[in-house]
């Protein structure tokens, strides 16, 4: 297949906003098609799905490492690549666990999102503070760009949105988010109209719910 990848999924961040993400910083144009009710989701089978050269390739993970090694985001040799597996594992789990608030009771909600953040001050962000200013480089691995790098991102938005001082204490991390939201694909992506999607509002739930559960 020739042609830009086609996304498949709802209109909405969840597990495709990561894909979104890596093909943007990769500067690959791709076409979506947005489910929109349950039958969709129940032809297509699983979602993600994405049509990139020539195969039907659904699970988030596969089709991630998929892009990341067809653009070099992925390292340069098996080292580098578990370097990158591990930060992208862990910031996938702070992701998920801030991303889960809004569907957390009422009564919990707040609990909750004092712990997501008390983890990314405290567990995660600490990390990868310490990578970048030991090493003293301008990306997390390999002296270059990689999918690491595009999760640190998407993942200091996210816990931004419901902390905008979240890397008040992070100072190397500030730098690292200035230096990787100039890179002009990316630059591009984080520019109203591109196809990131915007975060989810709880008036969006019911139709997603509708589709998913
Ligand atoms: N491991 C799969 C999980 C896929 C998944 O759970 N997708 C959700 C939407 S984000 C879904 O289709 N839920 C409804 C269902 O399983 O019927 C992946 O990462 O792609």
């Amino acid at each position: 297949m020739s042609g830009k990848p086609v996304l498949h999924y709802a209109n909405s961040r969840g597990r495709m906003e990561p894909i979104r993400w890596l093909l943007a910083a990769a500067g690959v144009e791709f076409e979506e098609k947005f489910i929109e009710k349950k039958e969709d989701l129940q032809k297509l089978k699983s979602v993600p799905m994405v049509e990139i050269d020539g195969m039907k390739m659904v699970q988030t993970r596969a089709i991630l490492n998929y892009i990341a090694g067809k653009y070099n985001l992925y390292g340069k040799d098996l080292k580098e690549r578990a370097l990158i597996d591990m930060y992208v594992e862990g910031l996938a789990d702070l992701y998920e666990l801030v991303m889960m608030n809004i569907i957390q009771p009422a009564d919990k909600k707040e609990e909750h999102l004092a712990n997501a953040l008390d983890k990314a001050a405290n567990r995660y962000f600490p990390v990868f503070e310490k990578v970048l200013k030991d090493h003293g480089q301008d990306f997390l691995v390999g002296n270059k760009l990689s999918r690491a790098d595009v999760s640190l991102l998407e993942t200091i938005l996210v816990v931004e949105e419901c902390k905008p001082d979240a890397l008040a204490k992070f100072p190397v991390l500030q730098s690292f988010k200035a230096r990787i939201s100039n890179i002009p694909n990316i630059k591009k992506f984080l520019q109203p109209g591109s196809q990131r999607k915007p975060r989810l509002q709880e008036k969006d739930l019911p139709k997603l719910m509708a589709i998913f559960y």
